[in-house]
């Protein structure tokens, strides 16, 4: 099996700039992550008009020399989208990588689109949600806002798409009760259904941004740009995708393409540091960031949400 823990870089930092292939989704097999973009940009597409972000050119497609691995990226803005982008990893049958995010502009509180998917042969570890803003199992007029009309959707795929059992107990809050966070020995059965529930959730997303009206109240659009710099520091320190690209290109391109593209804002969104946001992962010696993703550990052996969207987990 691919060895994908953390380890020091290999230096294999050099990278090639590719054109993007605009193949159309339907021609692509639902395992390649390629097909969840294309449809993605395809469809918002139709509802809006995306403008590349500069940043593409840099990082838009890079290559580790010495394995068959390509990089990926896309990144576009768009009318209250501040920020969609995308990196796949390719490394052709043995492993598949999509991380997907859609940010909109912190004028709306709409939640933040999020897929990011981990293909190896003997297994797929899948999220895909959209992110809200605001804590729901504390926030509740939020997750009436965005969830409840949503709630079947999320039961239907709960459903076809099991719970992935125990996770990094942190990241609980940063998830919906419409949530999909699941394993399986890679199909492709199972990879029709995920491309399937990542349609849904995608139009779903564009529905909320479509709909939704821009704050009125410059606290509460503050509060959003807030919560927007929390989730992006959180992700930018704790993603758990950070090993494998460190390994692939290299610490210090990592770290380009984590702040500067995947979490883009993390520098300017907001100016406070992750243990302002994150005080429990402090260490007490020297009062550096605990490395461990999980300073409480994981927890949630089953769906801590019932059908009603009501959690029934215990609060940690
Ligand atoms: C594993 N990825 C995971 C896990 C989660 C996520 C929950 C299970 C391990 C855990 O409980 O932490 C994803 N966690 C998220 C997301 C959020 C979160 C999306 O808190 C959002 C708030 N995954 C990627 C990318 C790579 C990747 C880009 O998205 C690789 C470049 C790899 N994810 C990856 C690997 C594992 C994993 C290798 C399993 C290894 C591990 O658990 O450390």
């Amino acid at each position: 099996p691919i060895d994908y823990s953390s380890e020091e870089s290999s230096g294999l930092s050099d990278f090639e700039v590719d054109e993007y292939e605009a193949i159309s989704y339907m021609n692509l097999k639902s395992g390649n992550p390629k097909k969840f973009v294309n449809f993605a940009l395809e469809e918002a597409q139709l509802q809006t008009t995306l403008t590349p972000l500069p940043y593409q050119e840099k990082v838009r497609s890079m290559k580790v020399k010495d394995e068959k691995t390509v990089l990926h990226a896309l990144s576009y803005k768009a009318p209250k989208i501040r920020l969609l982008r995308s990196l796949t990893i390719d490394g052709s049958s043995s492993m598949q990588v999509l991380d997907f995010a859609g940010i909109p502009d912190p004028m709306f509180d709409i939640p933040i689109f999020c897929a990011n998917f981990f293909t190896i042969p003997s297994l797929s570890i899948i999220v895909l949600d959209l992110n809200p803003l605001y804590d729901t199992r504390t926030w509740q007029d939020y997750k009436e806002k965005y969830y409840l009309n949503l709630l079947p959707l999320g039961q239907k795929y709960a459903v076809l798409l099991p719970w992935g059992e125990k996770i990094t107990s942190e990241s609980l809050s940063f998830f919906s009760p419409i949530v999909i966070w699941t394993k399986y020995a890679t199909n492709q059965f199972k990879h029709d259904i995920l491309f399937s529930a990542f349609m849904d959730y995608f139009k779903a997303w564009l529905e909320l941004v479509d709909q939704a009206l821009p704050e009125t109240n410059s606290l509460q659009m503050l509060h959003n740009k807030e919560a927007q710099h929390r989730y992006l520091t959180w992700r930018a320190e704790k993603d758990p995708g950070h090993p494998l690209l460190k390994k692939l290109v290299g610490e210090d391109l990592a770290r380009d393409v984590v702040r500067s593209f995947l979490f883009e804002g993390v520098d300017s969104l907001g100016t406070k540091t992750f243990l302002d946001y994150f005080p429990q992962y402090k260490c007490i010696e020297d009062g550096s960031i605990n490395q461990k993703r999980s300073v409480i550990g994981k927890s949630y052996e089953t769906r801590p949400w019932n059908a009603k969207g009501e959690f029934i987990g215990e609060m940690i």
